[in-house]
């Protein structure tokens, strides 16, 4: 035992040690002793970059260390410099020929400054331009070793992951809340090579053969002449497309279903799409298709929403998943695998495996839990990684290998073939965000932006100049050997199996195993985006698709357009309906909710408990009172002007503010402010758990809103009115409150 003037001492030197690694406080910081408003002079390291954040090579072409640490290198001093790391005096005033000018063409810093500033922008993504990433960690269960040997899904092993989740149509300052198929891209930085599963949330897609792409997405896109409609499917050129190439029915569908309208990234189901080939140790083979299953649920926005959210906040599902990741509530998935034998036919129950417009329904091949993915940790800085992050379907490992499938295959050359304009030359792969975490020896050599300075003289093979290195592996050494797959001797054609002939059987599965208030969203839909429609023609064109998949569905969306219903060419298929494909139902956690609690001086009494309580069941909860401030120490977050009811997914109306004297007359009871009115007749309309208690009352009959509706919870005490809000919210919405005629 030490004597306790040992220990003390012992103590005392490592609080001295810790002192002397600690920075001195960031000067206008908490504690710091300055004012936050003030310009912080006095020179300090830069801030730490968060972990993972590598920097370019510490080592210059000399060959000589910069002496920053990795991570820092970017911003690995206290000073200002120039790109060359030239310290700088000034970079408010150019250099000039007297203070009133002219600037002299020699200010060297000037012309680098702005040179720069000129190209900062990079070409957007043709597709999927506007999207939010995070990173996380995927660990996997163990259980598909039988029939995968790619090391990722061992028991237990932890991946680092990369995950972004994206709109389509829209370029990248659209809003996120568009009526689209969303983008799932998932990066796994395996010990093997990188893996990337490039999927969106809806497991069909638009055409058969990836040489359809740029036809779909130009028809997709704003019109050329003037650019409108922004991220938008609801216009002519779109559905001239969609009705005469009538493949693109199903993945339509879908898109106008409440798939089409999240609502968050965190929870949207995920889908691989095409059908993928799993290898085992043995050199066992299966085809499988891959699920992302969110641990929140799938769930989605009602159109009002999604529209009136588009400017209210256009950054909804960016900021919802920061949000949520800041404030530790980590967007879980589940990845699944279906498992389908691998037949030289690979059809499965009469469906074409090749075929990506088809799917597989869960209840013929159930969906196999095989791994977690957590995302823990939001990006440090949005171009170098959310925007330069590149994906590709090619980026397989040992244990997964592709199949015939023609759209895959066209998508094996875009995805290298587009980064070349959009990262500015081959060597994307060197970025920090595309550095593989596996150890790199490639042949690849120079291009632009080579940023690593390769030693060696023969990067060749045969060679015996450099020892022989680089070395083939053998499968045995983690080699990706693609699998021996027969290929018949056939003749060249251009042209579509018959199996891949059929466009409206799955369709009209997926139409039955809605549940009405689904099928009413999707009418409305299909109303809405043919309604924007300047062409008769097409409209008439798209009722006849409609009526292909099912007469019902063509006459509710033909009298929304005063057209007639036109007859199906065709008896439809039998087909039985996959209840999985239905959002509605079930319970789910409410993890990352956010809940609105309406305020006024005159009523705070239980606030803080409910808040604490909203809190504990870890939602969001925000305040909205008339004026920002505080109210008995507790913060205010919006205020009658700035919030609007489609932020939350829940209203609590805890007092009921008269008006303010700049409010809109004319909405409800003068005693209340019409802005809490249309805020409870909104998040009324939109099937949303009211709760209100005390004064909150008002509000509720100010907007017309009874109290003795389905999922509007009265009572006198504020924490039993909040638990029954929290389990209505666990459902989503009240469902029984929404029209489906
Ligand atoms: Fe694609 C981006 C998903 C078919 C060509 N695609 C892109 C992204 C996702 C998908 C999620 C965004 C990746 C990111 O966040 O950076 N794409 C799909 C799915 C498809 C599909 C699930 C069908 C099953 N795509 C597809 C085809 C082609 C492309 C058939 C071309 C023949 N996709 C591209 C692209 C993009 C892209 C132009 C734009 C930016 C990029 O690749 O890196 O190459």
């Amino acid at each position: 035992k030490k004597p306790a003037k040992a220990v003390k001492a012992a103590l005392d030197k490592a609080v001295e040690k810790v002192a002397e690694l600690v920075d001195p406080p960031i000067p206008g910081s908490p504690g710091s002793g300055t004012p936050a408003v003030a310009e912080p002079t006095e020179p300090r390291d830069p801030l730490p970059p968060k972990a993972d954040q590598a920097g370019p090579a510490t080592v210059t072409a000399t060959g000589t260390p910069t002496g920053a640490p990795p991570e820092a290198v970017a911003q690995g001093c206290p000073y200002l410099t120039t790109a060359q790391g030239l310290r700088l005096h000034d970079t408010d005033h150019s250099l000039k020929a007297g203070e009133r000018g002219p600037t002299l063409l020699q200010d060297h810093h000037l012309r680098e400054k702005i040179m720069h500033f000129d190209h900062e922008r990079i070409p957007e993504r043709a597709v999927h331009a506007r999207g939010a990433a995070a990173h996380g960690v995927f660990t996997g269960y163990g259980n598909a070793s039988q029939v995968c040997k790619a090391g990722f899904l061992g028991a237990g092993v932890e991946t680092p992951v990369f995950v972004r989740f994206s709109t389509v149509v829209g370029s990248r300052g659209s809003a996120d809340t568009v009526r689209d198929t969303r983008g799932f891209a998932v990066k796994f930085y395996t010990g093997e090579g990188t893996f990337d599963m490039v999927g969106n949330n809806i497991p069909v897609f638009f055409i058969q053969d990836g040489i359809k792409f740029p036809d779909v997405v130009h028809a997709a896109k704003p019109h050329p002449d003037r650019e409108i409609p922004q991220a938008q499917s609801a216009h002519d050129t779109f559905w001239d497309f969609v009705s005469l190439h009538t493949e693109a029915t199903h993945h339509a569908l879908w898109v106008m279903s409440d798939r089409g309208v999240p609502r968050s990234y965190r929870m949207m189901e995920g889908f691989g799409v095409h059908t993928f080939r799993l290898v085992n140790a043995d050199g066992g083979t299966v085809l499988a298709k891959f699920h992302w299953k969110p641990k929140a649920g799938v769930h989605s926005l009602v159109w009002e929403e999604a529209q009136l959210l588009n400017g209210v906040d256009p950054d909804f599902h960016r900021r919802d998943l920061a949000d949520a990741i800041e404030a530790g509530a980590f967007p879980r998935w589940e990845l699944g695998v279906q498992l389908l034998p691998d037949t030289p036919k690979q059809t499965f129950e009469g469906i074409d495996l090749l075929d990506s417009t088809k799917m597989v329904p869960e209840e013929l091949a159930p969906v196999q839990p095989i791994g977690m993915l957590t995302l823990n940790r939001n990006p440090t800085n949005y171009f170098a990684e959310t925007e330069q992050v590149a994906f590709h379907p090619g980026h397989l490992v040992p244990g997964i290998d592709i199949t015939d499938d023609p759209l895959l295959h066209a998508r094996l050359f875009s995805y290298l073939d587009t980064q070349l304009t959009r990262l500015g030359g081959p060597n994307f792969g060197q970025i920090p965000i595309n550095r593989p975490h596996a150890p790199v020896n490639d042949m690849l050599r120079d291009g632009f932006h080579q940023d690593a300075v390769h030693g060696g003289v023969a990067p060749y093979r045969p060679n015996s100049l450099d020892g022989g290195n680089p070395f083939p592996a053998t499968e045995a050494d983690g080699g990706y050997v693609e699998v021996a797959q027969p290929v018949a001797r056939a003749t060249k054609v251009r042209a579509n199996p018959a199996s891949f002939a059929d466009h409206f059987s799955q369709p009209r599965q997926f139409w039955l195993s809605l549940s009405p208030v689904e099928q009413a969203h999707v009418v409305r839909a299909y109303t809405f985006e043919l309604g924007k429609c300047y062409e008769q023609a097409i409209k008439e064109r798209q009722l006849q698709v409609l009526a292909e998949i099912d007469p019902d569905l063509c006459a509710r969306v033909a009298v929304g357009l005063g057209l007639p219903a036109p007859v199906a060419a065709k008896r439809p298929g039998k087909v039985t309906p996959s209840p999985a494909l239905s959002q509605v139902g079930g319970s789910w956690p409410v993890d990352g909710r956010t809940v609105g609690i309406v305020v006024d001086p005159t009523g705070m009494d239980g606030v803080g408990a409910v808040r604490t309580a909203v809190l504990a069941a870890g939602m969001v909860p925000l305040l909205i009172a008339a004026h920002g401030g505080e109210l008995e120490g507790l913060a205010v977050q919006r205020t009658f002007l700035t919030a609007r009811s489609v932020e939350f997914d829940a209203l609590l109306l805890a007092a009921c503010p008269p008006p303010a004297p700049d409010a809109e007359p004319g909405i409800g009871d003068a005693a209340v402010d019409p802005r809490v009115a249309t805020m409870v007749q909104e998040a009324f309309r939109h099937a949303k758990a009211i709760g209100a208690w005390g004064g909150g009352q008002a509000a509720l009959d100010a907007a017309g809103c009874p109290a003795e509706a389905p999922g509007v919870v009265v009572g006198a005490d504020p924490s039993a009115v909040l638990s029954e809000v929290v389990g209505l919210l666990g459902k989503h919405r009240v469902w029984e409150r929404f029209p489906v005629g």
